[in-house]
C-alpha cells in the first residue's frame, strides 16, 4: 500500500477565479481541484482565530465540526461568497445554489478520525439518486493550519472514486493507507480544496502538537435541507450582504411550483 507522500506534480492545481476549461476538466477527472494561497497569512490568523473562538468551549478529543460559525464570527462570513473560490461553484451549479452547511472543524493535536466516506446523508445516501452519483455537496475546504506534511490531519481523498459504481471496500475504511491511488494532500494554510461530495475522502491523523483547523463550506442545489441550522438567525440576514442573504436560502414560499420561490441570487456580474 503507498506510504509515500503524493507527488506534487499530480495535483490538479487551479487558479482563483472563473473555472477554465482544463480546470473543469480536471474536476471531472479527480473530482476535486485545489487552489494555493487563496487566504493570505494575515487572513488565515484571522479566520484561525474565530474558529478558536467557536471551539473555546468543546470538547478537545477528537474530529468535531461545529456549524453555522458565519453568524457569529465576520472573518468566516467573509468566505461565504470569496471571489477566488465563488465563480467556481457557479462555473458548476449555474446560478442557482445556497450554502447548504459551513463546519468548522478541529483534529485536535495528537489525535486521529481516520473513516473512509463519501459526503451526504446517511438516511438517503446521494448514490442511490443515480449513476454517476450527482453532485449535491460541493465542498470548499480552507486549511486554517500548516498541512505541508503527512500526519498534520491533511485530507486524502481518492481521485476519480466520485464515479466508481463500487464502494471502497469495508475493510479499508479505517486505514491511513486505504488505496493505492489515494491523495494525501500537503498544502500549506491558506489553501482551499473544492470537492464533490462522491469522492471517498478522510482526514489524515493529526501527529502534531498543535491542534488542525478547516474551515469547510458546503454548496448546494437550494432544495437541499440545511444540516447546520434550521434556518438562519434572522439578526444575521438582516445584516450581511445581499448576496450572502441569497445564498443562506431563507425563502418565504421555496416550495411553490415552477421555481418561483427562488429568487434571483443578485450577483454582481
Ligand atoms: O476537516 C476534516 O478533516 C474533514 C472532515 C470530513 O471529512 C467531513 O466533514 O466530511
Amino acid at each position: 500500500m503507498q506510504r509515500e507522500a503524493t507527488p506534487k506534480e499530480l495535483y490538479p492545481l487551479a487558479q482563483p477565479g472563473p473555472m477554465t476549461e482544463m480546470e473543469r476538466f480536471m474536476f471531472e477527472s479527480f473530482g476535486y481541484i485545489l487552489i494555493e494561497d487563496v487566504l493570505s497569512e494575515d487572513e488565515c490568523d484571522e479566520v484561525l482565530e474565530a474558529a478558536k473562538r467557536l471551539h473555546h468551549s468543546a470538547p478537545k478529543e477528537r474530529l468535531l465540526q461545529l456549524g453555522k460559525g458565519f453568524e457569529t464570527e465576520p472573518s468566516i462570513e467573509s468566505l461565504i461568497d470569496h471571489p477566488a473560490v465563488l465563480p467556481k461553484v457557479r462555473a458548476l451549479y449555474g446560478d442557482r445554489f445556497v450554502l447548504q452547511a459551513a463546519w468548522c472543524t478541529v483534529q485536535p493535536a495528537g489525535s486521529q478520525s481516520v473513516g473512509w466516506h463519501q459526503d451526504g446523508s446517511s438516511a438517503y445516501e446521494f448514490k442511490h439518486l443515480a449513476y454517476p452519483t450527482p453532485l449535491v455537496q460541493l465542498r470548499a475546504s480552507y486549511s486554517l493550519t500548516d498541512q505541508s506534511e503527512l500526519f498534520m490531519g491533511n485530507m486524502m481523498l481518492i481521485p476519480g472514486s466520485h464515479r466508481s459504481p463500487v464502494d471502497l471496500p469495508k475493510d479499508a475504511r479505517k486505514e491511513i493507507f486505504a488505496s493505492p491511488i489515494q491523495h494525501s494532500i500537503r498544502c500549506k494554510r491558506g489553501t482551499m480544496l473544492l470537492f464533490h461530495n462522491g469522492v471517498w475522502h478522510s482526514p489524515m491523523p493529526n501527529d502534531m502538537d498543535f491542534d488542525r483547523y478547516n474551515m469547510h463550506f458546503i454548496y448546494s442545489p437550494p432544495w437541499l435541507r440545511r444540516s447546520d441550522r434550521f434556518s438562519t438567525d434572522p439578526a444575521f440576514l438582516e445584516h450581511t450582504t445581499p448576496l450572502r442573504r441569497a445564498l443562506m436560502g431563507d425563502y418565504e414560499r421555496p416550495d411553490t411550483p415552477f421555481a418561483g420561490g427562488f429568487p434571483e441570487i443578485p450577483f454582481e456580474d
